[in-house]
């Protein structure tokens, strides 16, 4: 227990100065226009950090407004791709620059590694937009081969107006997973950042303006999801609503589509992604693998790997090999460099993670370590392992979102494919064998977007990411996910003397 160390020691000195707290609309830092603002809180304490503006349907409308006119009378999605792709390079080397501030914003908002931000989320965000950057010239269509004597071709054209709604989870990866792909795209759009986390996602908006990002095109509403998120999902001048969060709001904003313009969707939500551990399996790379799968982010990662499904040959000894390790994890104050995760964002998945685990118990898993929060000042939670859980029981279907395991023992490879399949979600899924075949089988036979064979989280800028199933559909990252952003005109014409 001496390694779970309270969080709110000099938490006050960590706090950076924060400079943006207003709506980014039209390039220009605006108050809502009712007046409104929320208050934003550092959930290593509880206390507020700062009142950001509180967006509402005006104050979306006003953004639309804004988007609209850059992409129809504005020069971004008329200049070359390469002079795009330039901009966005600079965007780049500008969130490079400012790389420590940035964590820090996202560690006091989110209670994210401060470490893991300056070495992970904020670099990987300035790669994300180099990726896209670098794509941005090479967007074209196709001539096709037409079975009458017509010259047909394809021309891909940015989607319009794009209303991006991002969680609270990864405010920087998110941001630009979303913006990068759909700004080489040559689309212009409006981002509604999650209430819980609004800073780091005003700085970004000021940076796209230093770099050189016109006005209009990329707008920041900061504010909440029933108010804010909704109006973006029923605007009648929106083309394209991209959504990261929960299951539940995904549906929403599905039939706010539908029932507003049919504006298109693309959803990545919750998952319950299992991690399948085989007999042969090296059971100390095992153990830590599913250990950094669970804990990582204190288990707030819509690909956690929450299910550890283990064989049997194995099962006893990993168990046991599992309780102990799972004590080295430190959490405490996301700023300290030797704390592996910090708080948990907010009361609320405080209360939802310590109800999930009082849900365990009765169910009758058995509590191998963990199961309390940590201290009473910031929303701490120890890491958590349940054993000998039933693939049926909630706390193995429904996704907790924090730092509880889930242990389920299996015996043949169909019974670990069939366990594994058995949720409603399909993100990804982990497989550790150095057993060619069972690796090859298990792969294709999980209904999930990402498959991870002797690894986890190994994400990348190429690498498409998205959900099968419940899990939503569309795939952030890869080149594909700039189709997510564009639309497909057919040009045909005859050919000389083409009877018409
Ligand atoms: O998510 P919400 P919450 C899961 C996870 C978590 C649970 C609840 O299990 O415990 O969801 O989290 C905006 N119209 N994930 O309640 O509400 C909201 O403002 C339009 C997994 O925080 O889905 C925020 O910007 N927008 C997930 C965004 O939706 C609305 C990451 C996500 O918040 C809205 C986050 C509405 N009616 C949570 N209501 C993942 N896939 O990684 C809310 N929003």
């Amino acid at each position: 227990e001496e390694n779970h160390c309270n969080g709110n020691s000099q938490s006050q000195l960590n706090i950076p100065k924060i400079k943006f707290t207003k709506l980014f609309i039209n390039g220009q830092f605006l108050d809502s226009v009712s007046g409104k603002t929320l208050e934003t809180i550092d959930p290593r304490t509880g206390e507020v950090i700062a009142s950001v503006a509180a967006g509402d349907k005006e104050d979306v409308d006003l953004a639309v407004k804004a988007a609209r006119e850059a992409f129809d009378h504005g020069p971004w999605p008329r200049m070359s791709g390469a002079e795009r792709g330039r901009i966005m390079t600079k965007l780049a080397e500008l969130i490079d620059a400012h790389v420590e501030e940035l964590a820090a914003l996202d560690t006091i908002d989110a209670g994210k590694s401060f470490h893991l931000g300056k070495i992970v989320d904020i670099p990987g965000a300035a790669t994300t937009l180099r990726y896209y950057a670098g794509a941005a010239d090479k967007i074209h269509g196709k001539i096709l081969k037409m079975s009458r004597p017509l010259h047909g071709y394809t021309l891909l054209e940015p989607i319009g107006v794009v209303g991006h709604i991002i969680p609270w989870n990864f405010p920087t990866t998110m941001f630009w997973l979303k913006v990068s792909p759909a700004l080489a795209a040559g689309c212009t759009m409006i981002v509604k950042p999650a209430e819980q986390t609004p800073l780091s996602a005003l700085f970004y908006a000021h940076l796209a303006k230093l770099a050189g990002i016109p006005d209009g095109v990329l707008n920041v509403v900061t504010g909440y999801g029933p108010t804010a998120g909704s109006s973006i999902a029923s605007h009648m001048d929106i083309d394209k609503v991209s959504f990261t969060g929960s299951t539940k709001v995904g549906r929403l904003i599905m039939q706010a589509a539908s029932a507003s313009n049919l504006k298109q969707v693309s959803l990545e939500l919750g998952g319950k992604s299992p991690l399948l551990i085989f007999d042969d399996a090296d059971i100390n790379k095992a153990v830590d693998l599913a250990l950094l799968a669970i804990f990582y982010n204190k288990g707030e990662i819509c690909v956690a790997g929450s299910r550890v499904l283990v064989q049997e040959g194995i099962y006893d000894e990993f168990v046991k090999k599992i309780s102990e390790k799972a004590k080295t994890w430190v959490v405490g104050d996301p700023f300290d460099p030797k704390v592996n995760y910090g708080p948990q964002v907010d009361k609320k998945q405080l209360d939802k993670i310590l109800k999930y685990i009082e849900h365990g118990k009765k169910e009758g898993a058995t509590l191998v370590t963990g199961g309390k929060r940590i201290g009473e000042v910031g929303y701490y939670v120890e890491p958590t392992i349940f054993t000998d859980v039933k693939e049926d029981s909630l706390i193995a279907q429904d996704e907790i979102f924090g730092p509880v395991l889930s242990v389920i023992k299996f015996n043949t490879i169909e019974e670990g494919i069939r366990s594994a399949n058995n949720t409603k979600y399909g993100l990804a899924a982990g497989i550790v064998t150095n057993n060619i075949d069972i690796a090859n089988t298990v792969s294709r036979s999980i209904r999930a977007g990402t498959i991870w064979l002797n690894c986890y989280f190994a994400f990348d800028a190429s690498c498409p990411f998205g959900g099968y199933k419940a899990s939503g559909f569309g795939r952030d990252s890869g080149m594909q996910a700039i189709h997510k952003y564009l639309q497909t005109k057919a040009v045909v014409t005859p050919l000389v003397n083409t009877p018409w």
